[in-house]
């Protein structure tokens, strides 16, 4: 997909839902956003139904803003409540078995670069703790260590939200949960310590309550990917239907949670650095210009 693939014959114009002109004249496609512009432009992912004030979803809407070049993105997903929102985005969805993911969009990426070697093309997995540290673990462990050029954005509610209350592997030891009524029994994985051992180009950990560094942080994983190796994102979005949190309460839990154990850790590789530190600088020329 571009921006021109999106503009509308003349001739079809008039027929279009107004939704879909909306999209093409004032979305980010061409044409990248900023997080303080939310409510003021057409998002590429507006109606979903998942639960109210779930944050979740409201990483996943910073995660399309963050996006560099939405128009040549795929979002590659799986069973679990972030499908629910990702699959109603304007962004191509492919939904991966359960366990494939980063298999698939090892090979997406790889095709994508062979069918268009002049126009570089994101790939992003996007799914639950469950989906990716239990079911995906082997898939997205090998993506990791094969350096494939595509980012994994873990959605980490800790616990299995889409299927009622199962522990995951990203559940903190001794937590009860509906289906977990004896207490979780291992520690929490390490996935950020794993990704470091796997020598995962782009490294970040963080909670949705500082929303421009939430689109920062996409923004560098995905050029990181684009150009030098993987990036990994592991995003605290909780669940507040098994976790009981009532919904006012969503981001107090977010900003608690941020300060006790889910702070904001990045670890770029030298290669990424030099890369990034690149790649921002003409963008602050291109902005003061
Ligand atoms: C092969 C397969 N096994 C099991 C399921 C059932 N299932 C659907 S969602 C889910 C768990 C989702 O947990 P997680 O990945 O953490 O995402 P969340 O719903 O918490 O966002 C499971 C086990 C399935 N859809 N397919
Ligand atoms: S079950 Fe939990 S993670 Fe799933 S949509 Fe509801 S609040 Fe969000």
């Amino acid at each position: 997909m571009s921006l021109e693939t999106l503009h509308p014959a003349p001739a079809f114009k008039d027929f279009l839902p107004i939704e879909y002109k909306d999209l093409v004249e004032h979305g980010p496609y061409g044409n990248p956003k900023k997080v303080t512009d939310m409510g003021k432009f057409k998002e590429v992912i507006e109606e979903h139904p998942m639960c109210a004030g779930c944050a979740m979803t409201l990483f996943i809407r910073l995660v399309y803003i963050g996006m560099p070049n939405p128009e040549h993105t795929i979002v590659v997903g799986t069973a679990g409540c972030g499908r629910l929102a990702i699959s109603q985005a304007s962004v191509p969805f492919i939904y991966g078995n359960y366990g494939d993911t980063n298999a698939v969009a090892s090979g997406l990426k790889r095709g994508l670069e062979v069918r268009f070697p002049e126009q570089k093309k994101d790939v992003v997995v996007m799914a639950g703790d469950g989906g990716l540290i239990d079911i995906g673990f082997q898939g997205m462990m090998h993506s990791w260590f094969r350096k494939e050029k595509f980012t994994t954005i873990m959605l980490d509610n800790e616990v299995y939200g889409n299927t009622g209350g199962q522990e995951s592997g990203m559940t903190n030891q001794g937590k009860v949960l509906k289906m977990a009524p004896r207490g979780k029994f291992g520690e929490k994985i390490d996935a950020m310590g794993l990704a470091k051992v796997a020598g995962v180009d782009y490294i970040a950990r963080l909670a949705p309550t500082n929303p421009a560094r939430v689109a920062r942080t996409v923004r560098r994983a995905i050029m990181v990917a684009r150009e030098i190796g993987h990036s990994y994102i592991q995003a605290y979005t909780s669940c507040n239907i098994e976790y009981s949190i009532p919904t006012p309460d969503v981001m107090k839990d977010a900003f608690e949670i941020e300060k006790e154990r889910y702070g904001f850790e990045e670890v770029i590789s030298p290669q990424a650095k030099e890369y990034l530190d690149e790649v921002e600088k003409k963008a602050k020329k291109k902005k003061s210009a």
